[in-house]
C-alpha cells in the first residue's frame, strides 16, 4: 500500500503531493515499483497537526482519487480519513475502500457508510482525538499492551458487525506509533502473530515512524528507507498482509526477499 498525503503539513512527505499532477505521477511510479493499493489522505495525524475540516479534506482528496481511478485502473484505491462525510464522497468517487486511523471510533456514522457501498475497512488502533492520536497522551497500557490492543480492535469489530459489515469486508491494523511509546510498537510487532491470530489480515504501517527513527538514529523522516524496509520485511514474515510504505520499491525488493524465505 503506497501513502500518498495530499497534505501541506504530513510529517515525511507532507507537500509533496499536493497537486493532482504530482499525485498521479506519483501513483503511476508506484504501481510501476509493484504497489497494488494506493491510500490517499487529505488530512495529516502529526501531533499538533491543525484538524481539517470536512470540505478542506474533500478539496485535496476528491480530484486525486478520480484522476488515479481514471489514468491507474489496476489500482486499489483507499481514502484515508476519520470523518464518514468524506468516506462517502470518497467513495462514491471511485475510493475502493475505507482506512480509518480512528479504527471507527471517531464518527458514529463511519461503519454505516462503508457498509452502505459494500465498501472495505481498515480498522487502526489508536486512543484520542486527531491532534493527539500519534501522541503519547493516551499511551497507557497494563503490562499486556498486545491483549489490550487486541480488545479494543475487536470492540471496533463488532461495531462494525452491527452495522451490517461482514468480516470478509475488514482489515485490522495495530497502529504502529498511534497512542503508543516505541516499547509499545515494539511489543505489537514482536508478537504480532497474536493480533494475526485474531482472523482478519493485518496491514502494519511503520514507515518513516518515530520507532523506526529511535531504532536506527536516523533523525531525517525521509532517510528511514532502510530501517522501515526491515521493519515491514519482518512484519511481513509474522503475518502481515498488508504493508503500508512511502517507499514503495525499496519495500517491494524487502518483501520479495522477506516472502521468499518464508515460502517451504
Ligand atoms: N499511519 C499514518 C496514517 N495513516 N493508516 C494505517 N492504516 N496505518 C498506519 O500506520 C497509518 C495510517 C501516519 O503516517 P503518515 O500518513 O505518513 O503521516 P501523516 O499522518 O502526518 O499524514
Amino acid at each position: 500500500m503506497a501513502i500518498c498525503n495530499v497534505t501541506p503539513d504530513s510529517f515525511s512527505d507532507g507537500g509533496q503531493h499536493e497537486s493532482v499532477a504530482m499525485a498521479l505521477q506519483f501513483a503511476e511510479q508506484a504501481q510501476r515499483d509493484g504497489a497494488t493499493i494506493f491510500d490517499i489522505g487529505g488530512e495529516s495525524t502529526r501531533p499538533g497537526a491543525t484538524p481539517v475540516p470536512a470540505e478542506l479534506e474533500l478539496a485535496r482528496v476528491i480530484p486525486v482519487i478520480e484522476e488515479v481511478r481514471r489514468r491507474c485502473p489496476g489500482l486499489i484505491v483507499t481514502i484515508d480519513t476519520v470523518k464518514a462525510e468524506v468516506a462517502r464522497a470518497a467513495l462514491r468517487a471511485g475510493a475502493h475502500a475505507v482506512n480509518d486511523v480512528s479504527g471507527g471510533r471517531l464518527d458514529a456514522a463511519m461503519f454505516d457508510v462503508v457498509a452502505e457501498h459494500g465498501a472495505g475497512m481498515v480498522v487502526m488502533h489508536s486512543r484520542g482525538d486527531v491532534p493527539d492520536m500519534a501522541s503519547l497522551a493516551h499511551a497507557h497500557y497494563d503490562e499486556d499492551v498486545v491483549a489490550q490492543v487486541c480488545a479494543e480492535l475487536l470492540a471496533q469489530v463488532t461495531r462494525a458487525r452491527l452495522s451490517g459489515l461482514t468480516d470478509d469486508a475488514l482489515v485490522l491494523d495495530p497502529g504502529i506509533g498511534f497512542a503508543k511509546t516505541s516499547a509499545h510498537s515494539l511489543a505489537l510487532l514482536r508478537e504480532l502473530p497474536r493480533v494475526v491470530s485474531l482472523g482478519f489480515p493485518v496491514l502494519v504501517g511503520a514507515s518513516r515512524k518515530r520507532l523506526v527513527g529511535e531504532l536506527t538514529g536516523v533523525a531525517d523522516p525521509a532517510r528511514r528507507v532502510i530501517g522501515s524496509a526491515v521493519v515491514h520485511a519482518i512484519a511481513a514474515q509474522r503475518g502481515a498482509r498488508i504493508i503500508r510504505a512511502h517507499d514503495v520499491s525499496a519495500t517491494r525488493e524487502a518483501l520479495a526477499v522477506a516472502v521468499a524465505l518464508e515460502q517451504r
